[in-house]
């Protein structure tokens, strides 16, 4: 391998930090779907694409291993081609060769791949053959039905893309609260260097826990702005300033996704974090109240007003602008202005639930099909987490493409099971369980004296998404009642910005949860993040029990667990609505009624 062209020190103290396993992996993938759009062969473009999916999975970054001159094409998957590329990412912080399609290809068409069943090849044909270069083009071009005359794509196709569109819109404009959380730990990490700060808090959807993140605000406790907003520029992922006044600044990072700072004082910050908290509509409550009081509620606190001057009573924290309109301290994720004011009124503001909370984790997957850890590697993740019980959920046979089990090779892991748990001298337990399908005509993928001998049996649609609202609902509420099911996974089957939830009527699966005494699952997958905050209020009122799994497919993914309680917490749920915080002797119970 050549040796890395040694960069002046400050100019690779720029890059090094920034161009991350995940950059470089973007970088890559953006360059094969660019090179796709100008016709470049096929071979390259699954080189490039492949070397991201396993750059972005590797746990050692590759800017130090580079940095310690070690030979990339040494890893798995990774070619002369794509370690080419990684050098010059990690020396010089960009690609040439993306730069220079840049310059005959638009950006926004990358903007296509977001609408969903539009892959490269479709999108490139769009704009190869009609020009189409954004998403509003897309849709122009659609209404007008151009796009039914491309070979290959029909007045279906173009139905589905039009009823796209809005997703992909939506893409844009909103990221997962997970990738939020990211920006978020970085930037915080970048701020608390800065030694005229005496206080940073991320405000906005972002502390509420909405599942994606329009823009992250950043309030910050300090008199001396202008030194704050100095070292807020200096966050190398900045791309643009959009505005700087005298306490506010607003920038840009990488895809456009914009953080808004406002510096308060001590006095005002509290009431500051309260407003900025939002939501909007919370907000119209509490000013409600404080009217109500004779009182005048703000960003910069709260206030008794007489005819000519006002006098301040609370807001240096947050607390006490709650106390002093007699409100209890709202958690941000229920504040969306549904029945939090009212539970306040009663007293009945419910008690949300903790990660501490969780004891056992539902769903997860191994080397038997789709997963990369094995179950006893799993098992040690768990118990390094401080669970004390698991259930291994494979796939079932008809996810042939994930490997799905047979009967056979599924009673033989569930032999292996046994073993594994008869050996272990801890107390900590492995369910046998299955993700089994629910299939295309109705029906579970695995006959019922198999999964009669298992502890924990999901049910889950991976297929035939696109049925009807009565036939999918008829699937789903016939798995329920088969008795062996213990749980449906991912009810709604939506993928945050990449797929809408297939149609069901939720409210028949509740009541079909109800009547057989079954659970729902809140998988806490970040792009998953299904049942919903309204969905899950429902279900808690309806008194079905909620399990919320990781659906984990690595040890890693079992970390993901956060993501699902945040969720949770915004569906109201107490530890109380949520199965598996239950011990093992009590949730064996409940499967058992
Ligand atoms: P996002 O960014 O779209 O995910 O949602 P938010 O809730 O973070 O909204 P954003 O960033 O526009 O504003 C942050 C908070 O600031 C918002 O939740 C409530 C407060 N806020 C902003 N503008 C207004 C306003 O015009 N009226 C009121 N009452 N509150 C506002
Ligand atoms: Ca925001
Ligand atoms: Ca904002
Ligand atoms: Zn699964």
């Amino acid at each position: 391998m050549t040796r890395p062209r040694r960069l002046p020190p400050s100019y690779q103290l720029d890059y090094h930090p920034v161009m991350n396993n995940e950059k470089i992996a973007k970088h890559l993938s953006q360059l094969a779907d660019l090179l796709e759009f100008t016709g470049a062969n096929s071979f390259r473009l699954r080189a490039y694409r492949n070397g991201a999916r396993i750059i972005k999975e590797l746990p050692d970054s590759i800017a130090s291993m580079i940095e310690a001159d070690q030979d990339l094409t040494n890893l798995d998957g990774i070619g002369k081609g794509v370690a080419e590329k990684c050098q010059e990412l990690v020396n010089s912080g960009r690609l040439k060769q993306l730069d220079e399609i840049l310059e005959s290809v638009p950006k926004t068409v990358l903007d296509l791949l977001n609408v969903p069943k539009l892959g490269p090849k479709k999108c490139a044909a769009l704009f190869n053959e009609l020009g189409i270069q954004s998403l509003d083009q897309l849709k122009a071009a659609c209404e007008a039905q151009q796009v039914r005359l491309l070979s290959g794509f029909g007045a279906k196709t173009e139905e589905a893309i039009l009823q796209g569109i809005a997703i992909a819109v939506l893409a844009n404009e909103r990221i997962l609260w997970a990738d939020a959380d990211k920006i978020a730990q970085d930037l915080g990490a970048h701020m608390s260097s800065c030694s005229a700060i005496r206080q940073t808090k991320f405000a906005g959807s972002y502390r509420r826990g909405k599942e994606t993140v329009g823009d992250l605000d950043l309030l910050v406790d300090s008199d001396d702005s202008e030194t704050v907003m100095d070292h807020f520029g200096k966050y190398e992922e900045i791309t643009s300033v959009i505005v700087r006044g005298e306490t506010k600044m607003s920038v840009r990072l990488e895809d456009e996704f914009q953080v808004d700072l406002r510096v308060v004082p001590e006095e005002s910050f509290g009431a500051a974090l309260q407003y900025f908290t939002g939501s909007k509509d919370h907000n119209v409550l509490v000013r409600g109240r404080a009217k109500q009081m004779g009182l005048k509620v703000n960003e910069w606190g709260v206030f008794e007003v007489n005819d000519s001057d006002e006098r301040r009573i609370a807001g240096q924290s947050e607390l006490e602008v709650y106390e002093s309109l007699d409100l209890p301290y709202f958690p941000p994720e229920i504040r969306e202005a549904r029945r939090e004011l009212d539970w306040a009124k009663n007293n009945e503001l419910p008690e949300l639930i903790e990660l501490g909370d969780i004891r056992g984790d539902l769903h997860m997957h191994t080397t038997a099909t789709d997963g990369k850890a094995s179950i006893e590697e799993m098992a040690d993740a768990a118990i390094a987490i401080g669970l004390s019980y698991i259930a291994i959920t494979d796939h079932s046979q008809r996810v042939s493409m994930a490997n799905g089990l047979t009967p056979e090779r599924l009673l033989d892991q569930w032999k292996t099971i046994d073993r594994i748990n008869a050996n272990r001298p801890d107390g900590f337990a492995i369910l046998k369980g299955i993700e089994c399908d629910i299939l295309e005509s109705g029906g579970m993928d695995l006959p019922d004296e198999v999964l009669a001998q298992g502890d924990f049996i999901i049910a889950s649609v991976h297929y035939g998404q696109n049925q009807s609202r009565q036939q999918i609902t008829d699937r789903i509420t016939g798995a329920l009642e088969n008795p062996h099911v213990s749980m449906i996974a991912h009810p709604t089957g939506r993928l945050l910005n990449k797929r809408e939830a297939y149609e069901v009527d939720i409210e028949a699966v509740f009541q079909a949860a109800k009547a057989n005494q079954k659970m729902v699952e809140l998988n806490a997958n970040p792009i998953r993040l299904d049942l919903n905050d309204i969905h899950l209020l429902a279900a808690k009122t309806h008194g079905i029990p909620v399990v919320i799994n990781t659906d984990a497919h690595r040890t890693l993914g079992l970390s993901n667990m956060r993501f699902g309680i945040k969720q949770a917490r915004r569906g109201c749920l107490s530890a109380a609505d949520v199965a598996n915080t239950l011990p093992l002797a009590d949730f064996i119970k409940m499967l058992d009624r």
